[in-house]
């Protein structure tokens, strides 16, 4: 089943330089293809739509102080279960709970800072590719 999916590689995989190595992983997936991409800076109200399901946690604020620290790379990314498998290839929250050969378990300590977000469902996909691109149906 064909999917698309609304990936952000994180201020700390910008400012670490890790983003070709990311991007690279996920273009290397056989039948996934990047139909967006983009460097920029969110704004909060970008931020507090997209992270709405999280208003009030204790860790919301430090989120998106964290999130507008500085440019991210934005991406649509289609193909083949690509919502499940982005996932899967991101690891889980927490990079030190996340296996080493996922992208949070290779690279992450501190569960802010953990490199990449990616939709976790249809509907979430459709919501936040609304959010970033407007313009897309
Ligand atoms: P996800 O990105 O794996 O879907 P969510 O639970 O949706 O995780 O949380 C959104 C983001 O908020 C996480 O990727 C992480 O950056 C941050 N976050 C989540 N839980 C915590 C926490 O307990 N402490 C600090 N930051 C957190
Ligand atoms: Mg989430």
């Amino acid at each position: 089943m064909s999917q698309r999916t609304l990936v952000l590689l994180k201020p700390d995989a910008v400012r670490r330089g890790l983003t070709g190595e990311i991007i690279s992983r996920l273009e290397h997936k056989a039948g996934w293809r990047i139909s967006a991409l983009e460097l920029r800076t969110l704004d909060r109200a970008t931020l507090e739509q997209h992270y709405a399901e999280h208003v009030g946690k204790p860790f919301y604020e430090p989120l998106v102080e964290f999130m507008a620290s500085g440019p991210v790379v934005v991406l649509i990314v289609e193909g083949e279960r690509v919502i499940e498998g982005v996932r899967a290839l991101a690891g889980p929250t927490d990079p030190i709970a996340a296996a080493p050969g996922s992208i949070r378990g290779d690279y992450g300590v501190i569960v802010r800072e953990n490199l990449i977000h990616a939709s976790d469902s249809e509907e979430s996909a459709e919501r936040e590719v609304k959010i970033f691109f407007p313009g897309r149906a």
